[in-house]
């Protein structure tokens, strides 16, 4: 939230904004300004990786506008040609920023587009989270047993528009509402819950502890000053 917010307590000291929230001590290396960019960069981990002999495996997640960028197909023939542990995540809710996947991509199973390099792939429904868990699962053991990379669609909805800068004028109002009402994956997943068992008290003091921590930060936010003017060229260029 801080990172978000421009402060200096965040990630990247408030000077990345959300194309950088980095964290090296969680291994979470980010997302990219440039979209598809940040594909490769998982490819890359995951050779570092690879050429370290760790047992690690790097997630790297795309939206369904990006899987059409280039560069994604030379990170998918890298990966296959030196068997990399990484498991690419295709996040299909449908939309880029101007339009359906209909009228962008010639391909319409995005699970298979790594076919031609021999990269196994699932669709799986997003909205179900018990079903990402198991198809998770299974992806990174193969990619952790040694068999390169795995290709996961994950079958999903955005209700917003990408940005503030995306009207969004490419669905009905309709069908928004109609994915909120029938499909959306907490209702879902709440409803998974109270057919085990659990009981409503339960899911709300879940609710409200979300709430806390997102006020917690937020207001952490709120108290961290701005970046120093004196620090607009630190941590900008590492010197090799
Ligand atoms: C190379 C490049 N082209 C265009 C943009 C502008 N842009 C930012 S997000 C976006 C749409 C991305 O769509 P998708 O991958 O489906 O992501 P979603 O917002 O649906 O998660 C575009 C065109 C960009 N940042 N980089
Ligand atoms: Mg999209």
């Amino acid at each position: 939230m801080a990172e978000l917010t421009g402060r200096r307590d965040g990630y990247s000291h408030g000077k990345g904004g959300s194309m950088h929230m980095f964290s090296r001590e969680k291994n979470f290396f980010g997302g990219h300004g440039i979209v598809g960019a940040q594909v490769s960069l998982g490819t890359g981990l995951a050779f570092a990786n690879h050429y370290r002999g760790n047992d690690r495996v790097a997630v790297t997640y795309f939206g369904e506008g990006a899987s059409s960028q280039g560069q994604v197909y030379e990170s998918f023939n890298l990966a296959a040609l030196m068997k990399l542990p990484v498991l690419f995540v295709i996040e299909n809710n449908k939309y880029g920023m101007g339009t359906s996947v209909e009228r962008s991509s010639a391909s319409h199973d995005l699970s298979k587009n790594g076919t031609p390099w021999g990269i196994p792939g699932a669709q799986v429904d997003g909205m179900d989270v018990t079903a990402v868990h198991a198809a998770a699962k299974a992806a990174v053991a193969h990619c952790r047993a040694g068999e390169g990379p795995y290709l996961l669609e994950m079958k999903t909805y955005r209700y917003r528009g990408h940005s503030m800068s995306d009207p969004a004028k490419y669905r009905s109002r309709e069908e928004v509402q109609k994915m909120r009402s029938e499909r959306d994956c907490i209702d879902h997943a709440r409803q998974q819950l109270a057919d085990l068992g659990v009981e409503e008290s339960e899911l709300k003091a879940i609710d409200d502890a979300v709430k806390k921590q997102i006020q917690e930060a937020a207001d952490f936010a709120q108290a961290s000053p701005e970046p120093d003017p004196a620090e607009l060229w630190t941590d900008v260029l590492a010197e090799a």
